[in-house]
Parts: structure tokens; sequence; C-alpha cells
């Protein structure tokens, strides 16, 4: 197994970047050490069930978060239909369409390649305040790049778009004007030829360093790092290369963003245009997900999840105070979700309200939730998370 030059150059960047733009010492979260307790959040519902035995889903309790590297067994994880058990010994990968020729890879090819690792945070694109942020992780996920595996195999000068195929399927609406088509439908999520040629995306067979579980999309998964959970296909089983667009369900249908821009900003108002578009790169965000108590101070930790675009700075405000800057752990890397930290001195006993926002390189500044009230989708809700907590 080796770690591409690209990896760790970028990573080295990226850390010796933060580390110079923010002057701090290295840091990480260790484990609650003797006397140190965690403080009380005070706004988790009490159904919060993050390994309920009777779901398929799983939820990350991001009050456990203690490193860059989410266990395996922590990882949240979330589909549409059932979870596929996949027998490694008779699976192939294949790629059809827009192809030189067609072909098929089984498990042992897929992993006699050279394989790269990436840290890789995600959510779903449906994590939000309302779920506690509970559909967010982050691990290491080795494979094979997809740019390779194209590039071995061959691709014909008309394709421009690559699907990606799990074994998943089942019954689903499908919609035509007024005509609803009750219609057996596999998961698919495509993008453009371009971005699948990106260095990037991977076709990930391990997570953390062992194999995938069947949760996790054994045996074979794609990681778009940088892009919302919806595109990490899992039990990837076909990639298919065409002309046009694909336009399943999961890709125009209901992963899709729609939100009003311009005008006065009532839906009503004609100077409205109603903008819609994919669900594809993370939206900046940051959440305050743990609050510590050691030697008479707080410790206020969090994450941000974006693009892999540099930061600019997290803050962190707790009541009506002022922003405060947080440092970033120099661990994170371009594509990990990115931990940060605040040292809040003479916290006072009772509750308080605690809510973290994060500025990148580019200019962009997590919104307020009030600042998404023009969009009409659940999807992309990257606004600011107040936490509500007790200091006992
Ligand atoms: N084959 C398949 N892949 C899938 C899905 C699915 O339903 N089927 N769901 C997607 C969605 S919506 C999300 S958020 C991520 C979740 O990845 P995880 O379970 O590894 O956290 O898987 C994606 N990959
Ligand atoms: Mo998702």
């Amino acid at each position: 197994m080796t770690t591409t030059k690209v990896t760790r150059r970028e990573t080295l960047r990226t850390a010796m970047k933060a580390a110079a733009l923010l002057s701090i010492p290295g840091w990480t979260v260790p484990a609650l050490a003797e006397g140190e307790t965690d403080v009380e959040f005070l706004d988790y519902p009490k159904t919060f069930n993050p390994n309920n035995p009777n779901s398929l889903t799983r939820l990350l309790d991001i009050r456990k978060i203690d490193g860059l590297i989410t266990p395996a067994d922590q990882f949240f994880a979330i589909q549409h239909f059932d979870q596929p058990a996949v027998d490694p010994v008779t699976y192939r990968l294949k790629f059809t369409g827009m192809v030189a020729k067609d072909v098929q890879f089984t498990l042992d090819d897929l992993k006699k390649m050279k394989s790269v690792d990436v840290v890789a945070g995600y959510e779903c694109s449906g994590n939000s305040s309302r779920g506690m942020q509970a559909l967010s992780s982050c691990g290491k996920f080795t494979g094979v790049p997809l740019s390779a595996l194209l590039k071995q195999v061959g691709v014909k000068p008309r394709a421009r778009e690559v699907v990606f195929f799990g074994t998943d399927k089942g019954p689903q609406d499908v919609v035509f004007r007024a005509q609803t088509f009750k219609l057996e439908q596999q998961f698919g999520r495509s993008m453009t030829l371009e971005n699948a040629m990106r260095p990037e995306p991977i076709l990930a067979y391990a997570l953390n360093g062992e194999p995938l579980s069947r949760k996790q999309g054994f045996p074979v998964r794609l990681i778009m790092p940088g892009w919302y959970g919806v595109a990490n296909v899992k039990w990837l089983s076909e990639i298919h290369l065409q002309e046009d667009r694909y336009l399943g369900n999961y890709q125009a249908r209901w992963y899709r963003s729609l939100k009003g821009v311009g005008g006065t900003g009532e839906d009503t108002d004609p100077g409205t245009q109603w903008v819609e578009t994919e669900i594809t790169r993370l939206q900046l965000k940051s959440v305050v997900a743990r609050v510590r108590k050691s030697a008479g101070s707080h410790q206020v930790i969090g994450f941000v999840l974006n693009d892999g675009t540099p930061l600019k700075s997290v803050e962190v405000k707790i009541d009506d105070g002022p922003w405060q800057k947080a440092t970033l752990d120099p661990k994170n890397t371009k594509y990990s979700w990115k931990l940060f930290s605040y040292k809040w001195d003479g916290a006072t006993p009772g509750e308080h309200t605690i809510v973290s926002r994060v500025t990148d390189m580019e200019g962009s500044v997590q919104p307020e939730a009030a600042d998404l009230k023009r969009k009409k989708t659940f999807l992309q809700d990257n606004a600011q998370h107040p936490r509500k907590i007790k200091i006992a």
C-alpha cells in the first residue's frame, strides 16, 4: 500500500498553511484524562439513539469525537434500500457503455493495483441540526484511483458522463409530468468524465485499514473526496460510460437543491429566480461537537466539513459574547473533516449557548439558519448550529 506523493505533499501543505495562519502548536483531542469531564448538552432529543439495532441507519454521536478518524464501528451509515450481501469470490466490477471493450475486474484484480489512501470526511446531504449532525464521519479509505481504471479500460471519445451503480435496487416512483411509473430501479449516481478523471475519486475497498463492512459498501465503493455522501456509491457493481446526462432518481430528482435568488426575498416577487442545482461539493459547515472541562478551564471541540478549499478561520461565540478565534488541528488534511478547538476561560455555572462559524479562503462564510430561508429543499443545510450546554 502506498500513499501518493500528491496526497502527502497536499497534506503537508494544508497543515503548514493552517499552522502558519493561526500560529498554533500541534494538538489532538486526547482521551479524557483524570479529572476531566464532558459537559452536558441539553439539546439532544430523548429519542436520540445512535446505535438502534432495529435500524440499518447508524448515527454518529458527535459528542464522542476524539480524533480525526471515526472508528469503523461508529462511522455513520445510511442508504435507500437494504444493505446487500455481496459474495467477494463471485464479485465483478463491470465497465460498460462507451468503453473500448466491456471489461470486468475481480476484487483481487483491484487489490493488486497500485493503491492510495485518502482521509475523507463527509456528511449525508440531509445532515443537519434536526438530526444532531449525526450523519457525518471521517475515515481513511484505501483503494484504486478511478482515473487509473478508466485509462486502463479505455474511454470512447464521445463519452462525457460516468454512471456508478450499486447492486442495491427496489421499486420506485419514476415521475414523468402527471404520470407515475412504479419501476425497479438500481441505485445510481453520476459525474462528468472530467470529474471522474481528477486524481481524487477512488474505488475504495478498505476503511481505516480493514476491509469495508457490509454497512459501508463491501466489497467496493466509490469515494469522491469533498463531495456529499450520496456521491459515494456503496456495493459498486457497474461503471457505465455514456454521452447523455444520467437522470436517475438519486441524481436528478431527489438530490437537488432548490432556492430563490434575487428580488425582494418574497417567494411571490417577480424578481425571484428559482435555481436548482445538483448535490455535489460539500457546502462549508462547522459544528460544535463536544465541550470538556479540564484543569479549571473548558475546551470547545468541533469539526468543519467542506470541499477542500483552504480555511481562513473558525470562530466560536458563547452566549451574546464576541466571535473568538478557534485553532485548527494541524493533523487536518485537505479532504478530512477539520477539527477545531477553543479554550474557554471563565465559564460560569448554568446554561449557555455555543455556536461556531467557519470562513474559507474564497470568502465563503457559513450561513445562519435565517440565511437559508429561501432554500426550499432540506438538503445541504450547512447553517450555523447553536448548541445548548450546562456547566455544572
Ligand atoms: N449503493 C448505494 N450507495 C449509497 C447509497 C445507497 O442508497 N445505495 N446512499 C448514499 C447516501 S445518501 C449516503 S449519505 C452515503 C452514506 O455513506 P455511509 O453509509 O458510508 O456513511 O452512501 C451513499 N451511497
Ligand atoms: Mo445521504
